[in-house]
C-alpha cells in the first residue's frame, strides 16, 4: 500500500527516502565526483536499480526508491520493477538486508553491505545436481559460444588451441599442472559468461560409487537429452552421434595442421573410474608431492583416457567434458587446500617461473577467493559425495583402507604415452594403485 501510494506520488515519497553523499568510490567510476559537470537532475545509478543519483549544484546524492520499486530512467521516476529494464551487470541488490546473503542477476552469491551487493562469488556446481532447465541453459551457452560462425568462435578456438600448443611445456607437470588448469578453467568460464553472465563452470564427480561413471541414464552427465551426449560409435571412428555435441550438429575445434583423426568429437569409454574412497585416500596425503602425484596421475590422467578418444589426445580441451573433468580435479585441490593454511599455500610459492603462456606465477592461483581479475569462486559440495565422505570421515587411514569400494581400472598405456609418463613414475603409479585398491583392474590398452 505504501509502495503504491509512493508510486503515484513518487516525488513526494522521494523526499522521504534516505539520501547521502557518495563517500569513497565503491569500485565503479562514480563516487563523490559523479555529479561534477552534470546538470541538476536525476541519473541512473550504475550500481543499483533500486535507487538513483540526484545531482544538485555538482553535489552527488544517492537516493533510494521506495521499497520494491526501481528507478525508471525513461520517466525519471521510481516505477514498478516490471516496467524497468535494468542493464546487465547493474547491481539489483538495494533493498537487501544489511549482512544478508543475496544473489545478483548473474547468479553470484553476494553479501549485502550498505545496500550494495558485495563480495560476490561464482558458485560452481556438480553438473548432475543442476535441474534439467539449468542443464539446458548451461549447454545452450556452450553451444552459443562454440558455434561455428558465431561471434565467440574465434576466441574459443584460440583458447582451446592454447592447451594443444602448450601440452608438453610443463602444464602437465607438478610445478604448473593444477594452477595452470585452474587458470584455464577461469578463462573458459569468463568466455562463456560473455554470452550468459550466469554461466559458471560445472564439475563432474566420476567417483560416485552409487553410479556407474559411464552410464548414460537421465541422472548422468552422458545423457543425450539433459547431458553431454553418450559414447562414441565404434563403426563411425568413435564419433559421438547423439546429444548436443553430435557429429553433424557441432563443430569441434581442430589445431592448424591437425594430427590424423576425425573432425567429430570422439569418445571411447573404457574401464572404471576410481571410487570415492580412493579419492579420499589421495586427499588424506598431507605431503604435497604425494597428493599432487596421486591427483595428477591416478585421478586426472587415468580418467582422461577412460573417457578416451578426443579426451585421450593432445586435443583433449576440444571435448566439452574436458572442463567438467578438470573442474572436479580443481575442486579436489580446493578440498585439499581447505585442510589448513599450510595445505593452502603448499609448494607453489616456491615456483619462481611464470605459468606457460601467461605472465602469472602459479602462486597467483592459490586463492580461489581471489583469482586473476578479482574473481571469487567456490565449489558447491555435491550431496551424494558429501554423504559418502561423512561416512568415511571418522575412519583411521587403516580402517579407510579396509572400507569396501568399487575396484577401478589402472592407468592405461594410452595415458602413459599421452602424458609421457616416465618408467620410474609408472612404477610408482602401480604401487599407488595397488595400495588404493588391491583389486585394481588391469587396463586393456
Ligand atoms: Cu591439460
Amino acid at each position: 500500500m505504501i509502495a503504491l501510494s509512493c508510486f503515484l506520488l513518487s516525488f513526494v515519497c522521494l523526499a522521504h527516502s534516505r539520501s547521502y553523499y557518495y563517500g569513497q568510490s565503491n569500485g565503479g567510476n562514480q563516487g563523490a565526483r559523479f555529479c561534477y559537470g552534470k546538470a541538476n537532475g536525476n541519473y541512473r545509478d550504475p550500481d543499483n536499480c533500486y535507487g538513483f543519483i540526484t545531482c544538485s549544484n555538482s553535489i552527488t546524492y544517492k537516493m533510494n526508491c521506495p521499497s520494491g520499486l526501481k528507478y525508471n530512467e525513461r520517466t525519471g521516476r521510481c516505477d514498478w520493477p516490471q516496467n524497468v529494464q535494468c542493464g546487465r551487470g547493474v547491481n539489483e541488490g538495494t533493498g537487501c538486508r544489511e549482512g544478508s546473503t543475496s544473489y545478483d542477476e548473474c547468479g553470484q552469491r553476494c553479501i549485502c553491505v550498505g545496500g550494495q551487493l558485495q563480495n560476490c562469488v561464482r558458485i560452481r556446481k556438480e553438473f548432475t545436481s543442476l535441474t534439467d532447465a539449468e542443464r539446458k541453459r548451461h549447454i545452450d551457452t556452450i553451444l552459443e559460444v562454440t558455434a561455428e560462425g558465431g561471434i565467440y568462435r574465434a576466441e574459443y578456438e584460440e583458447l582451446i588451441n592454447e592447451h594443444y600448443e602448450l601440452f608438453s611445456t610443463g602444464i602437465h607437470e607438478k610445478r604448473h599442472f593444477i594452477p595452470w588448469h585452474r587458470y584455464y578453467i577461469l578463462q573458459y568460464e569468463n568466455l562463456m559468461r560473455k554470452a550468459d553472465c550466469t554461466f559458471t563452470a560445472t564439475y563432474w564427480d566420476w567417483s560416485l560409487d552409487s553410479r556407474e561413471p559411464f552410464s548414460t541414464g537421465p541422472d548422468n552427465v552422458w545423457n543425450k537429452d539433459t547431458g553431454f551426449g553418450g559414447n562414441g560409435v565404434g563403426t563411425d571412428q568413435n564419433c559421438v552421434l547423439d546429444g548436443p555435441f553430435r557429429k553433424g550438429a557441432w563443430s569441434r575445434v581442430r589445431p592448424d595442421n591437425p594430427p590424423p583423426g576425425p573432425d567429430c568429437l570422439t569418445r571411447s569409454f573404457s574401464g572404471t573410474a576410481p571410487a570415492e574412497a580412493d579419492v579420499m585416500e589421495v586427499l588424506n596425503f598431507d605431503d604435497f608431492t604425494m597428493f599432487e602425484f596421486g591427483l595428477r596421475s591416478t585421478l586426472h590422467d587415468n580418467v582422461h583416457c577412460q573417457i578416451g578418444a578426443t579426451m585421450c589426445t593432445r586435443e583433449a580441451a576440444s571435448a566439452p567434458e574436458f572442463f567438467l573433468h578438470h573442474s572436479f580435479i580443481d575442486k579436489l585441490w580446493d578440498d585439499w587446500q581447505k585442510k589448513s593454511m599450510a595445505h593452502k599455500y603448499a609448494y607453489f610459492p616456491m615456483v619462481q617461473e611464470d605459468m606457460p603462456g601467461t605472465d602469472l606465477r602459479p602462486a597467483r592461483l592459490i586463492d580461489l577467493s581471489n583469482q586473476p581479475g578479482g574473481v571469487s569462486v567456490e565449489y558447491e559440495p555435491f550431496k551424494p559425495e558429501e554423504e559418502i565422505r561423512a561416512n568415511l570421515a571418522g575412519l583411521s587411514p587403516s580402517q579407510l583402507r579396509l572400507s569396501p569400494r568399487r575396484p577401478f581400472t589402472g592407468l592405461s598405456q594410452q595415458a602413459i604415452r599421452l602424458f609421457k609418463i616416465s618408467a620410474a613414475d609408472v612404477k610408482e603409479i602401480r604401487v599407488l594403485e595397488k595400495w588404493l585398491n588391491p583389486n585394481v583392474i588391469e587396463p586393456k590398452n
